[in-house]
């Protein structure tokens, strides 16, 4: 059934335009107008966000003109600086390079790091570039970071992962939701609108501005969700909330499933977990009386070593109280970047090619090769994944060259200390970028790209939903889209100019026929219906008729061949590494809600600054005493692979055994300096949201490499 058409109307006026917001993946509707020489964001009346913005998108256009925006193509020259050079001293320059690189060490000495921030048209063409024009294997992205352990476990449950199978409006009409390890007041403040009539379980261990809107707050030791929803499932089955009818007709698998939580009683979990009896049944029963119930997963309980079995626990929990594809009911994941679904779907994964497709199933090499006009044995296979990738970076089997495309890894990857280090020992590094990131500072060639108000393109949002973003203004002069770089990139590789348009609408339609019959597939939508306002989620397939997209998946069946959801069986164990002695707490990372990610964007917002100038630690008192910290000094946060500074905020509601640290921060100030980089066996996905750590404050501890706090470095 086709949502009723909405708002997203092409241009109504020169001087105004109908887009999305630049970051997350609620992807709020707003308008841009020029006002004298300013640009004004302003909420539209979208469906994910009726009106309401937070403040970093409202901020937004601030960074169209920051005054330090690369304006340049910028080389690395024998003094060791960034200077300043025209576009084809610089594309040449990245071209020889990364030949001799090719040349002296084959094709996987070259790696490609993209971005989930990537329109879907920028997403698809980095895929292609990698495997036709540079040959090379190696290419993954930040999504890695982000939503890899919800993918594996929905493909796994559903045979299909699309973040969000139904509507975020669908929200609006619930009576329980459980939010596990998602603090969307922050990360997602319009999309409170959706659930506030519901009542909330939040599953965290801090009490976060989300969980203070809850109903329900299980707070419990970082690490520990398996247990806990293991637990819930114990609960489920013995206090007979399991929905029978529906686990006969529509799953498979529950009788192994149901075996191991029943070694996972209520106190046993309450040990664990430390969430009481009575919270883990309050919470069962709440969502097993619900008439309309949703589990929904974040990164707080995703990003583990363990993260691929925690979502199927929470799959599994929600299977057996009968709520995925229903109608008014459901499981999802809550995407994080602005094209966080679209960015995993289109190929710039290590294990993909468009449409969803897996890169090592010969039906799918056979239809891509068709699409590109290339014979199948051309394509490469599966790659690294993106920790694996720079974890190898300038080794003697690694990649030597580095092209990164809408990333920071600098600041966002785990064990980013190391992780410098690498960038640093790499023969070539590239990076295409809107500011001098810090990854950017390390390059050897810096590209400058337009911005989201510079250029057209697609999106798909976290329910699915395809959405045009608009061009309201022409970039500065020396400014290229990532489209242009790329064409004008393949061009010196010898390949032919056609393959890689430097439109996007054009790469669009072939994005289209290249997703086609893929489980993601764009093949019915195009900029004309989009531009008509149709709202379109995926799959949405060419049909005689218009195919009206998918707003709501598995309404009939899963996507597996007997149409059943199937449980995992899984089992809880310990985090990647345990407190001892002299890292006596747990330290987890996250967000806070006026900066995004690594910050390289808004960091150069002056109100998002005012509003969260450092890196901060957040601390129980008594922890905190009893290390001899006070509020508002400056600590040092250590773990076995590093230290960080943050100013001390003393918070009386978190647990005392954990500190909390947003990872938007630069130089020393950086969370993941501590960050565990062991990562899920099955997605890849790396432990930031648990490690072992000691808390001491500044004067006592600081020494060398610490001298400069907080500063930028
Ligand atoms: N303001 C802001 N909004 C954003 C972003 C941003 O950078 N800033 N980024 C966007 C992106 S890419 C993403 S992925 C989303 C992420 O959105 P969220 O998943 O909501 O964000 P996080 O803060 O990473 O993690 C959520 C919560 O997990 C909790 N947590 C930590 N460890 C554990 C644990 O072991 N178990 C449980 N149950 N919870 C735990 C943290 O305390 C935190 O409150 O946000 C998107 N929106
Ligand atoms: N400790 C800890 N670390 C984390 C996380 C955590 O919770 N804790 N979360 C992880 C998650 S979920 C994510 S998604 C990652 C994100 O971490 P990053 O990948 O570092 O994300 P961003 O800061 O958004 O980096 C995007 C970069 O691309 C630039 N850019 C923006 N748009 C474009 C464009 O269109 N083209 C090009 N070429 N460049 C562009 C921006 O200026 C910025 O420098 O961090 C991960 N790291
Ligand atoms: S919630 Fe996300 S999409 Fe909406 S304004 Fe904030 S950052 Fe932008
Ligand atoms: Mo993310």
């Amino acid at each position: 059934m086709s949502e009723p058409v909405s708002s997203t109307p092409a241009v109504s006026r020169p001087d105004q335009v109908a887009t999305h917001c630049p970051y997350c993946a609620l992807q709020c509707g707003t308008t841009l107008s020029r006002e004298r020489e300013r640009v004004i964001v302003r909420a539209s009346d979208f469906p994910v966000n009726r009106g309401g913005l937070c403040q970093k998108g409202w901020t937004a256009a601030e960074l169209l003109d920051t005054p330090d925006r690369l304006r340049r193509p910028l080389v690395r020259n024998a003094g060791g600086e960034l200077a300043p050079v025209d576009w084809d001293t610089a594309l040449d320059t990245v071209a020889s390079r990364v030949r001799r690189v090719r040349d002296e060490h084959g094709p996987d000495a070259i790696g490609v790091f993209g971005g989930g921030g990537l329109t879907n048209e920028k997403a698809y063409l980095l895929g292609k570039f990698a495997r036709l024009a540079l040959g090379t294997s190696q290419i993954d992205y930040n999504g890695r970071f982000c939503m890899s352990s919800a993918a594996a476990a929905m493909t796994a449950a559903f045979g299909v992962d699309r973040g969000l199978p139904f509507p975020v409006t669908d929200l609006g009409s619930a009576d329980v939701i459980m939010l596990a390890g998602a603090n969307v007041a922050e990360t997602m403040p319009p999309l409170m609108r959706h659930v506030d009539s519901a009542e909330l379980i939040v599953i965290d261990p801090r009490r976060t501005a989300t969980a203070e809107r809850a109903a329900l707050h299980l707070q419990p030791t970082p690490g520990t969700d398996l247990a806990l929803v293991l637990g819930l499932l114990h609960v489920a089955v013995v206090d007979g909330w399991c929905d029978d009818d529906y686990l006969r007709a529509r799953t498979s698998g529950f009788e192994a499933a149901r075996q191991r939580a029943m070694c996972w009683w209520p106190e046993r979990v309450e040990r664990v977990t430390g969430v009481p009896v009575s919270a883990q049944r309050a919470a069962v029963r709440m969502l097993g009386t619900a008439q309309r119930g949703y589990v929904l997963t974040g990164r707080g309980v995703e990003q583990h070593s363990k993260g691929v079995d925690t979502v199927s626990g929470f799959i599994n929990l929600a299977l057996v109280l009968g709520l995925p594809g229903q109608q008014r009911s459901g499981f999802g994941s809550l995407t994080g970047q602005g094209n966080g679904q679209g960015g995993r779907e289109h190929g710039q994964k290590a294990d993909q090619l468009p449409g969803y497709r897996t890169i090592t199933d010969s039906h799918a090499r056979e239809h891509m090769a068709a699409v590109w006009g290339v014979s199948p044995g051309c394509l490469p296979g599966p790659g690294r994944s993106a920790y694996e990738m720079l974890d190898s970076l300038g080794t003697d089997a690694g990649v030597r060259a580095l092209l990164v495309f809408g990333s920071n890894p600098a600041v966002s990857a785990p064990r980013a200390g190391h992780i410098v280090r690498r960038l640093s020992a790499l023969d070539f590094l590239v990076v295409a970028d809107v500011v001098c990131s810090e990854t950017a500072r390390l390059a050897d060639v810096v590209l400058p790209v337009t911005q989201w108000a510079e250029e057209e393109g697609t999106i798909t949002n976290l329910e699915g939903r395809v959405l045009r973003r608009r061009k309201l203004r022409e970039p500065p002069e020396q400014v290229r889209s990532d489209l242009e770089v790329l064409h004008g990139l393949a061009l010196r590789f010898g390949e032919p100019g056609d393959r890689y348009p430097s439109t996007p609408c054009e790469v669009f339609d072939e994005l289209r026929r290249a997703s086609e019959g893929g489980k993601a597939d764009y093949s019915g939508i195009s900029y004309a219906r989009l531009d008509a306002g149709e709202a379109l989620h995926w799959p949405c397939p060419e049909t005689a008729e218009p195919h009206p997209g998918t707003p709501r998946l598995f309404l009939d069946g899963f996507a597996h061949p007997d149409g059943r959801a199937r449980f995992t069986a899984v089992d809880h164990r310990p985090a990647a590494e345990s407190v001892r002695s002299d890292y006596p707490l747990h330290a987890t990372t996250g967000r806070v809600l006026a900066h995004y990610q690594s910050g390289a964007q808004t960091r150069r917002i002056s109100e998002l600054m005012d509003a969260a100038p450092e890196a901060v630690v957040e601390v129980h008192p008594e922890t905190g005493g009893r290390a001899g910290l006070r509020d508002g000094e400056l600590a040092v946060i250590s773990s076995r692979r590093g230290s960080t500074v943050a100013r001390v905020r003393l918070v009386g509601t978190m647990r005392m055994d954990t500190v909390f640290l947003p990872f938007h921060f630069p130089g020393a100030g950086r969370a993941n300096l501590i960050t565990n980089p062991a990562v899920d066996a099955c997605s890849k996905m790396p432990e930031f949201k648990v490690c072992a750590v000691r808390i001491e404050p500044y004067h006592s501890a600081a020494s060398g490499p610490l001298a400069q706090p907080l500063v930028d470095a």
